[in-house]
């Protein structure tokens, strides 16, 4: 075995995951890279080096530099900044996916772990139970260069045999990092805000639905295809998860069963735009046989550990 890079460690999915890979794999094994350099020793004596992904050379340096032969790329501007800031949503999820499969190749990694998103779905996608394979014409710079990423991934695994293999992510829920630049984080938000004390203006509309899962989950699943047989893998990073579907109204009811004075009015904004063009929910079969995806949280026992963790870590907003 050798050593893993994970790019974009300093991000929602990153920093977890860089946490649960040193403690599994040891952290002799992991450098952790980000565009930002942390502040203090984030990842507790995990190395860490500054990596830009849509720079090439220095994808290309940090492969050979530190002798990588695995890669989890995590980098990945979401949505809302992503319709905000269109030329950097470009540049780190498609041009930054391109540098890292194209140093992969040359560089002579074995496999690399790349997240995709429901953000690939489009107006024109079904609503409900979206199969694997489907319609992806989506309306967001997000969706726009994510559908580039997975064509990106099929194209380097079947031209070039690289390994490379993922997920499509719902909107993933943490109570570790705060809410930032998704259209599903008014979850977390809401969850911030009710523990808090304070009363939550959602900027999606009550009954805007959306397929969702736990950050626990979220990380068990991406282990899980990491370590499956490559001879398993129908998919490359085309795999639909989703542990349920929800909207905020129904959100609000489940936080209310443990903080019953929460409350929380609605005010959309653009971001409704956006999640109105994903879809409901999704298929997630092809994930369950080919490599045992298998959530463990629901919607309830999900909020009974976020409010008991935010409560632990006496959250403000
Ligand atoms: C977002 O809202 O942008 C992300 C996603 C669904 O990919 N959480």
């Amino acid at each position: 075995m050798g050593t893993i890079l994970v790019t974009g460690s300093l991000g929602q999915i990153g920093t977890e995951l860089v946490t649960l890979i040193s403690q599994k794999y040891g952290k002799s094994r992991i450098i952790a890279s980000d565009v930002r350099v942390p502040e203090h020793d984030v990842f507790s004596g995990v190395e860490t080096i500054k990596l830009d992904v849509s720079d090439s050379t220095a994808v290309h340096s940090a492969i050979r530099d530190n002798s990588i032969t695995e890669i989890f790329h995590m980098a990945g501007i979401l949505s809302a900044l992503g319709e905000r800031n269109p030329d950097l949503a470009f540049r780190v999820n498609a041009l930054g996916t391109f540098n890292v499969l194209e140093a992969g190749i040359k560089e002579g990694v074995n496999k690399v772990v790349i997240p995709s998103t429901i953000g690939v779905f489009g107006p024109e996608t079904p609503k409900d139970n979206v199969p694997v394979v489907t319609v992806t014409r989506p309306t967001t710079m997000y969706g726009v260069t994510k559908v580039t990423a997975e064509l990106l991934s099929s194209y380097y695994r079947r031209k070039f045999g690289l390994d490379v293999r993922g997920v499509r992510y719902p909107g993933i829920i943490s109570y570790k990092t705060p809410p930032s630049a998704g259209t599903t984080d008014y979850a977390v938000d809401m969850y911030y805000h009710a523990v808090a004390g304070k009363k939550y203006t959602c900027y999606l509309k009550q009954d805007t639905v959306l397929p969702m899962m736990y950050m626990p989950d979220a990380l068990d699943s991406l282990i899980k295809i990491y370590e499956a047989p490559a001879n398993k893998l129908r998919y490359t990073i085309e795999y639909n998860l989703s542990a349920f579907s929800f909207d905020p109204m129904t959100l609000h009811k489940s936080i209310s069963k443990i903080i019953p004075d929460f409350r929380v009015d609605y005010k959309p904004d653009y971001r409704q735009e956006i999640a109105d063009t994903w879809p409901r929910t999704l298929d997630t079969r092809a994930a369950v046989e080919d490599w045992g995806f298998s959530p463990r949280y629901d919607l309830d026992s999900m909020s009974r550990d976020m409010v008991k963790n935010l409560r632990e870590m006496h959250v403000s907003v």
